[in-house]
C-alpha cells in the first residue's frame, strides 16, 4: 500500500493522476511487422474510442496528446505502425488520439503543410496539450522512449535501422518529433513551401532554434526505430528547390507557416482507430 500511495497522487475529489513514470514499461521491443487488417486491429483493441482515442483505465493522464500522421497511399504501413503504437502508448499510460491527415490526389505531397493541417484540425476537435508528429513507416523499438511534451520540443526518432541506428546528422529532426501546443504555436508550425520530398524538417529545426528552444533527445539506446521498407512514393519526388528555400527559412518564419496554410477539408471520418481527415492542399504549383 505504501508503494501504491507513492506511485499515484490521490486527490481529494477521487481523481487519480497517472504517475510520472509508467510502472509497466518493457524497455526494448522486437516490434510487429506483419500486415494486419483494420478489423483485426479493432478486435485486438476494443477499448479504442471513436476517433481513435485511447486512455488509461485506472488513472487520469494529465497530458492530452494528439498523434498527427501525414498520409498518402500507405494503408498497410499505417496499420502495422498502429499495431505497434497502440500497445506502446497503453504501457506509457498515454491519453492519445490518432489523426491521419491524407492529402488528396492532384498535388505533390507536402508533409509540412499536412502537419500544420493536422494541428489545426485537432485543435478544433479536442483540448490537446501535446502534439507528436509521426511518420507512418516508423516502429518504435523501446517503450522507455516516452511520448510526452516537456520544456522544449523533442526529437524522438534519433536512431533508425536505415541509418545504422545512429543519428543521421546532428541537425536531423525528422521522422517523429513532439511539441507542446504552445511550442508549436510559437514557432508558427512548419513551412508550407516544401513541395515534394526533403527539407521541411530541417526548416522546422531552424524555426525552433530561432525561438530560443533547444531540442531534447533520449540516448540512442531508447530512441530507436525500425523504418518499414518502401520505395520513393510517386507524387513525392525530391524537391530540387529545397536547399534554396531552406536558405531563406528564418526571414519567413512569422509570416509563413501555421498561420498561412491553405487547404480544404474534403472529409472527416471518426473511425475507432483514428480520426481520418482527407484534405486538398492549394499549392501554387
Ligand atoms: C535530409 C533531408 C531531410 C530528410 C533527411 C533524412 C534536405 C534539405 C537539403 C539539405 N534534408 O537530407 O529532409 O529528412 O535527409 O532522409 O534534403
Amino acid at each position: 500500500l505504501k508503494i501504491e500511495q507513492k506511485r499515484f497522487s490521490l486527490r481529494k475529489d477521487g481523481v487519480t493522476f497517472c504517475p510520472d513514470r509508467p510502472p509497466h514499461l518493457l524497455g526494448s521491443l522486437t516490434g510487429f511487422y506483419n500486415e494486419i487488417t483494420k478489423e483485426e486491429l479493432q478486435e485486438l483493441f476494443p477499448e479504442m474510442e471513436s476517433g481513435g482515442r485511447i486512455r488509461p483505465p485506472d488513472c487520469v493522464q494529465k497530458q492530452r496528446m494528439a498523434i498527427i500522421m501525414p498520409y498518402r497511399n500507405r494503408f498497410p504501413h499505417l496499420h502495422i505502425a498502429l499495431h505497434n503504437l497502440i500497445p506502446f502508448l497503453k504501457r506509457q499510460q498515454a491519453d492519445v488520439t490518432f489523426f491521419v491527415i491524407e492529402q488528396a490526389p492532384g498535388s505533390t505531397f507536402n508533409r509540412g503543410a499536412l502537419l500544420n493541417i493536422g494541428f489545426l484540425e485537432a485543435e478544433k476537435l479536442g483540448n490537446f496539450d501535446c502534439y507528436i508528429f509521426h511518420d507512418v513507416d516508423l516502429i518504435p523499438l523501446n517503450d522507455k522512449n516516452l511520448y510526452r511534451c516537456e520544456s522544449d520540443p523533442r526529437h524522438y526518432a534519433v536512431a533508425m535501422n536505415k541509418f545504422n541506428f545512429k543519428l543521421f546528422y546532428s541537425g536531423y529532426f525528422g521522422g517523429v518529433v513532439g511539441f507542446s501546443r504552445e511550442q508549436f504555436l510559437k514557432v508558427n508550425g512548419n513551412s508550407n513551401l516544401y513541395i515534394g520530398w526533403g527539407g521541411e524538417d530541417d526548416d522546422l529545426l531552424k524555426r525552433l532554434y530561432n525561438k530560443k528552444y533547444t531540442i531534447l533527445r533520449h540516448p540512442t539506446t531508447l530512441s530507436r526505430y525500425f523504418m518499414l521498407k518502401h520505395t520513393r512514393d510517386k507524387g513525392n519526388e525530391a524537391n530540387p528547390l529545397r536547399m534554396a528555400i531552406l536558405n531563406g527559412a528564418l526571414k519567413r518564419q512569422d509570416i509563413e507557416g501555421l498561420n498561412t496554410v491553405k487547404y480544404k477539408v474534403i472529409n472527416i471520418t471518426l473511425d475507432p482507430l483514428y480520426t481520418w481527415i482527407n484534405v486538398s492542399i492549394n499549392t501554387t504549383e
